[in-house]
C-alpha cells in the first residue's frame, strides 16, 4: 500500500499538533488546514512544518472545504476544528453552531461530492453527556447537554452518524472526555493552573483566580488520546467510542496536586471569582472506555499525577527561560 494521506481540520490546536506527529511517525503524508490570519504565527506546530503541508480552508465556506479535499485526495480526514471554549459559546453562540456544528456538515458534503471512500473522524466530545444521565458515562448514556458548545457538538455526533447511516460514508465519531497537556491553551481550567502555580512560583503573581472548584472532571493526556482517533479510523466497522481515564477529580485537587509540585499551599494563592462561573455546569463526568479497549486495543497511558506534574513543570521551565530566572 503506498503513503496513505490524512487531512487535519484543526492543526493548529492542542489535539492537531499531537495528531500530526502520530500521523508522521505511522508514515502518513500529512495536509494541515489552517484558516487565513494577518500573522503567521502556528506556536503547536513550529517543530512540524517541514514534514506537513499547510493548506487554507474555513468551516464557514463550503466551496473551500469541497475544493480543498478534492484536490488533497485524503485517505482520512479528522475533524477537530471548532470553538471548543465553552464560555465563548455563551457570548458568540451563533457563531459557535456555525463552527462547531454545521461546520460537520460542511466537511460531510465536501467528502460526499469528492469520494464516499474517504474515512472521516469526528471530534465530538464528553460535554453532549453535560447534566449527566447515567455514571459512569458510555456510548448508550443519553446527551443533555449544558452549554451551546455542548448543544452544537450534538448535532456534530449525530449528522456524523446520519452521513454514515444515508451514504455508507466511514465517518467515527469520538466522544472524548477532557485531556490535556503543556500545549493545552491558557484559557482552559488545568493550563491557567499550571500557568498560574508557575507565575507564582517565580514572583510573578500572586494569586490565581478560578470559578468553581467542586466540578468534576476525567482528565487524560492528549498524546494519548490521538491515538484513539487513529485507530477508530483503523478498524474495519465504522463505529463511535467513549475515550477517557475512568478517574474524575475535583479542579480543587487539580490546584492542589499542582500547588504541590512546585512546594506551595494553593489554599494561600486560589481566590474563588464569581467572574470565571458559568450560567450552566457540567458537575461531574467521568467515562467508561471499555468499549475502546476491548475493540480497539485503547488505553490511556499517562496517569494524572503525570500529568498535573508534567504540566506545571513545563510552565516553570517555560517562564524560567521567558523570565531569565
Ligand atoms: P483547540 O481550541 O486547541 O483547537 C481548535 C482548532 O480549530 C484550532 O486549530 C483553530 O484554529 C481551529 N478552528 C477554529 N475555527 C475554525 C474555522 N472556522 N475554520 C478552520 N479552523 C478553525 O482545540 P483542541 O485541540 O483542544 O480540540 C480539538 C477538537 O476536539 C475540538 O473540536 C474540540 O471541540 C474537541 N474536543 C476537545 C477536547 C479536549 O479536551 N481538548 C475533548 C473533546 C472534544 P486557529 O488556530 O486558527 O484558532
Ligand atoms: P471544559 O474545560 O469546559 O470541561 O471543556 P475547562 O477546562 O474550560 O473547564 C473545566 C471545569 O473547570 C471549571 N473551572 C474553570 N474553567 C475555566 N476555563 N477557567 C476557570 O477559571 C475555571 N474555574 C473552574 C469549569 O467551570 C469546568 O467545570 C473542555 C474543552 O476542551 C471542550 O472543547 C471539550 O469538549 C471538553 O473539555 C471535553
Amino acid at each position: 500500500m503506498g503513503k496513505r494521506t490524512a487531512l487535519i481540520t484543526g492543526i493548529t490546536g492542542q489535539d492537531g499538533s499531537y495528531l500530526a506527529e502520530h500521523l508522521l511517525a505511522q508514515g502518513y503524508r500529512v495536509v494541515g488546514m489552517t484558516r487565513r490570519t494577518s500573522t503567521e504565527v502556528h506556536e503547536r506546530i513550529e517543530h512540524l512544518v517541514d514534514r506537513i503541508e499547510i493548506v487554507s480552508g474555513d468551516l464557514l465556506d463550503q466551496s473551500s472545504m469541497t475544493t480543498l479535499i478534492g484536490d488533497v485526495e485524503p485517505d482520512e480526514v479528522y475533524n477537530l476544528a471548532a470553538q471548543s471554549f465553552v464560555p465563548t459559546s455563551w457570548n458568540q453562540p451563533v457563531l459557535t453552531g456555525e463552527f462547531t456544528a454545521l461546520g460537520v456538515t460542511r466537511v460531510l458534503e465536501a467528502i460526499r461530492h469528492v469520494s464516499r471512500k474517504i474515512r472521516f473522524y469526528q471530534a465530538s466530545s464528553s460535554e453532549m453527556f453535560g447534566k449527566v444521565q447515567e455514571t459512569p458515562q458510555r456510548e448508550q448514556t443519553p446527551f443533555y447537554p449544558r452549554s451551546p458548545y455542548g448543544v452544537a457538538k450534538v448535532y456534530g455526533h449525530w449528522i456524523t452518524v446520519n452521513y454514515r447511516e444515508s451514504y455508507d460514508i466511514f465517518a467515527v465519531s469520538g466522544i472524548l472526555f477532557n485531556h490535556e497537556s503543556e500545549r493545552r491553551g491558557k484559557e482552559f481550567v488545568t493550563r491557567k493552573i499550571s500557568d498560574g502555580v508557575a507565575r507564582i512560583k517565580l514572583g510573578l503573581s500572586n494569586e490565581l483566580r478560578l470559578g468553581n472548584l467542586d466540578a468534576r472532571r476525567d482528565w487524560g493526556f492528549a498524546g494519548d488520546y490521538v491515538r484513539a482517533m487513529w485507530l477508530m479510523l483503523q478498524h474495519d466497522e465504522p463505529d463511535d467510542y467513549v475515550i477517557a481515564t475512568g478517574r474524575t477529580h475535583t479542579v480543587r485537587e487539580f490546584c492542589r496536586l499542582a500547588f504541590a509540585v512546585a512546594g506551595l499551599d494553593y489554599e494561600r494563592y486560589v481566590v474563588e471569582d464569581a467572574r470565571f462561573m458559568r450560567p450552566a455546569e457540567v458537575d461531574l463526568l467521568i467515562g467508561d472506555a471499555s468499549k475502546a479497549k476491548a475493540v480497539l486495543g485503547w488505553e490511556p497511558q499517562t496517569g494524572f499525577e503525570e500529568l498535573v506534574r508534567t504540566m506545571v513543570e513545563a510552565d516553570l521551565k517555560r517562564l524560567r527561560s521567558f523570565a531569565g530566572v
